[in-house]
């Protein structure tokens, strides 16, 4: 089945937040943001913005009638700033006009008094200085300490790893309107409905049930609409509420650069012991993750980055410390991989490190110790239906990867000024939110009198196709056409309590409770067509939109079935509720069993850098994918090749630059760089694994989003081979690796 928006996105019908009709009256939305990344604010003055001819109200902290508190794990959080600021970029006030135009001459007209404070950018600097957002946390199994002395090779090392902009096409942005009796309509481009809810109520001082959000799809998320399209929301509720008018706010590209979060930054060291036979014994690390100004989810993205720490490997003795610094950055947030890249960045930085100093292919010590059915991960899961050693195998043979060796030796060996580089890179990702409690879902199914069907789950489409992943799990239940089946939007009224669309988990969570919902109806329906034919409810299957009876077909079509039954006064609508069973987790020991499954995979990699000019091409990538039993090939391919090339874009090329003062100078995409059409790979070949599928997967289909953009983490190890090629000195562990790095790689030697 072909994703349901195709056709829509292709021809520019389909509805995004900015394309909703604007109703009468309705006013728009700037905010005006801190130009400092420090500050005491000594004096705001906005009279010259308000004299401004168009404009309706200038809104500040002081007009919440609530609290001035979005934090969503943490209530550390301001909506509007108060006499302090944080992080350049920080919203300050709402300047509310008559239109957009006018409302950005009058942001240009406020003036603010700042008594400069000390800022600090780099994590270890605000470690050293105490400036944790958490208190450190630290994930254990054995005891590295203990194991150093047995291990035959010793290794230390740091990376860094950059962040990375969602660069989500559709910006931020949010409409409201009052309602009556105070109640508030939101349209809000957002992974996470309930949370925008929930902020907008506390915030303006009312009850959930007050606030209803509503949401069709959104232009691109990518983790960065998970927690951080709150603030947008919450600022043109409280303008609505404060002008009884509808409200629109959609950022500018610019100041959504500006504004908002990222993907955070690591600093990390590590030390990793092998035996004599390239076993790793022990593997320690501590990460310095750059949080930004405020917590956000950073809690929840440590969490992750202490699950990944081993990537695919089986390690006896490991220890693992992060701690969560706070910087004068925009609060980093999700992003697709959650923290998870960081941490396998890392522990393949350490096996590549090792490979180097013993003269070898990272290859061999990655194979050697790839985990094994029933190992143990070492937050105390159990590794079950393992695929990664299936994977890499089939991988070597699919793609002749020992030719492919040989034949990159061969050419190195005959090409002076360009060189090859080969990376393997295994993934295995864990599937449930890290938050046990957040694995939940509901659905509402109706079917009504003509046979059709309505569907609201608590999902969002963000492209991403779990729409066209719900319909086809109502069609099978129902034995329907999926053209009988319409995705309604995601509403609070309807679906409550939702889980953001997040951690690969949307089509597992949400589709559950929806089989749940049609399953239900189904067995009434089978009642109903079981009492008209004279048999038993085991006999009935619906099928071609018919009643089969006994493996044969009836003349009772699915339609007359419904019709039939609405005149029995049979209930024809269902809410369904999934909560993932067999997960738990105790953080305070730091062991459970936290995830549904894991999904494994594994990508060749190989490119070609110029010597001369520093510059390189991604010249294949080639994957073998568990997906399971793909519901649908085609959108899972896509969401494969897309994270692939967002994760090779993430170590390559995007790199995100701030100043010593906190401002982002690559603020726009002249000076922040992703991937297009002539940087991705010239060859990108996903296949899939041959594989069972897992029970907790819906449909035994395997959740798709995160788990390849680690695939891409392989471009970084290619290219530092390649440049190894030609300089051995060349011994950074340092993402992005841009073609300056390149460049000045290929030529730095050795003190
Ligand atoms: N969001 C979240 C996520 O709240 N918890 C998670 O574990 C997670 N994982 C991936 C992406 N978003
Ligand atoms: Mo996400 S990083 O699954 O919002």
């Amino acid at each position: 089945m072909k994703n349901i928006d195709s056709k829509g996105h292709v021809t520019g019908k389909s509805v995004y937040l900015d394309d909703i009709p604007v109703r009468q009256n309705t006013l728009h939305a700037v905010v005006f943001d801190a130009t400092v990344a420090h500050a005491k604010i000594k004096s705001l003055d906005v009279s010259g913005a308000e004299e401004l001819p168009g404009v309706v109200r200038i809104i500040t902290y002081k007009d919440i009638p609530g609290e001035n508190q979005i934090g969503g794990i943490i209530p550390d959080e301001t909506l509007l700033a108060e006499d302090e600021v944080f992080f350049q970029g920080e919203p300050i006030a709402v300047v509310v006009a008559e239109n957009e135009a006018i409302a950005r001459e009058a942001r240009r007209k406020i003036k603010v008094n700042y008594e400069e404070l000390e800022v600090i950018t780099n994590p270890r600097e605000a470690a050293a200085k105490g400036q944790l957002l958490l208190p450190p946390r630290t994930f254990a199994m054995g005891n590295p300490e203990k194991h150093w002395d047995n291990c035959r090779y010793v290794f230390e090392g740091s990376t860094e790893i950059g962040g990375q902009e969602h660069l989500y096409i559709e910006t931020q942005g949010a409409y409201c309107f009052p309602l009556e009796n105070g109640n508030m309509m939101v349209y809000s481009s957002t992974q996470s409905p309930t949370a925008v809810q929930r902020a907008i109520a506390k915030v303006l001082g009312k009850s959930m049930h007050n606030i209803q959000v509503d949401v069709t799809r959104l232009g691109g998320a990518f983790g960065g609409k998970e927690d951080q399209a709150t603030v947008w929301a919450c600022l043109t509720a409280l303008a609505s509420y404060h002008v009884h008018k509808p409200v629109k706010l959609v950022l500018s590209r610019h100041d959504d650069l500006r504004m908002t979060g990222k993907r955070h930054p690591y600093s990390s060291d590590f030390k990793i012991g092998l035996s004599e036979d390239l076993k790793i014994l022990a593997y320690d690390v501590t990460y310095y993750q750059n949080g930004g100004a405020v917590n956000d989810l950073s809690p929840a993205i440590s969490d992750r980055t202490l699950f990944h720490t081993t990537n695919s490997y089986f390690i006896p003795n490991v220890k693992a410390h992060i701690f969560s610094c706070k910087t004068n950055l925009p609060p980093n947030t999700a992003f697709r991989g959650f923290g998870g890249p960081q941490g396998m960045f890392t522990i393949e930085s350490a096996i590549a490190k090792a490979a180097s100093e013993l003269g070898i292919l990272p290859s061999v010590i990655q194979k050697k110790n790839l985990l094994k059915e029933n190992d143990l991960f070492y937050y105390g899961q159990k590794a079950k239906q393992v695929n990664i050693t299936k994977s890499w195998n089939t991988a070597y043979r699919e793609f002749n990867i020992s030719q492919k060796q040989k034949e990159i030796e061969t050419f190195n060996k005959e090409h002076k000024l360009v060189k090859k580089g080969m990376a393997l890179m295994p993934i295995t990702f864990g599937i449930s939110f890290t938050a046990t409690f957040l694995n939940q879902a509901s659905a509402l199914v109706h079917v009504y009198t003509d046979g059709s069907v309505g569907v609201s789950t608590g999902a969002i489409e963000m492209g991403q196709g779990v729409n066209t992943k719900m319909i086809q799990v109502a069609a099978k239940i129902f034995g329907i056409d999926t053209t009988r089946i319409k995705m309604e939007s995601t509403n609070t009224t309807r679906v409550s309590n939702t889980t953001p669309t997040a951690a690969s988990a949307g089509a597992d969570l949400n589709g559950q409770a929806l089989l749940v919902a049609c399953k239900a109806i189904l067995q009434r329906l089978k009642k109903v067509a079981a009492d008209q034919i004279g048999t038993n409810t085991r006999e009935i299957e619906f099928k071609d939109e018919r009643v089969f009876s006994a493996g044969k077909a009836t003349n009772i079509s699915w339609d007359d079935l419904v019709a039939k039954a609405y005149m029995q006064r049979i209930k024809l609508s269902e809410t369904g509720y999934y909560s993932t069973p067999e997960i738990y987790f105790d953080n305070e020991k730091g062991q459970g069993h936290p995830f549904a499954y894991h999904v494994y995979g594994t990508a060749v990699i190989t490119t070609k850098v110029d010597c001369l000019r520093g510059t390189y091409e991604m010249e294949d990538v080639q994957i073998i994918h568990d997906f399971g039993k793909s519901m649908n090939p085609i959108i899972d391919t896509g969401q494969v090749e897309g994270a692939v090339v967002q994760g090779i874009g993430y170590v390559t090329m995007e790199e995100l630059a701030y100043d010593k003062s906190g401002r982002l100078l690559s603020n726009s995409l002249s000076t922040y760089k992703v991937p297009d059409i002539y940087s991705i790979p010239k060859v990108l070949v996903v296949k899939p694994l041959k594989a069972a599928g897992h029970k907790l997967a819906i449909l035994k289909s395997k959740a798709v989003g995160e788990p390849p953009l680690m695939y891409g983490l392989g471009a970084y190890f290619a290219i530092r081979n390649a440049v190894r090629a030609f300089n051995p000195d060349f011994d950074a562990f340092d993402a992005p690796i841009t073609p300056e790095k390149v460049l000045m790689g290929l030529y730095r030697k050795k003190k």
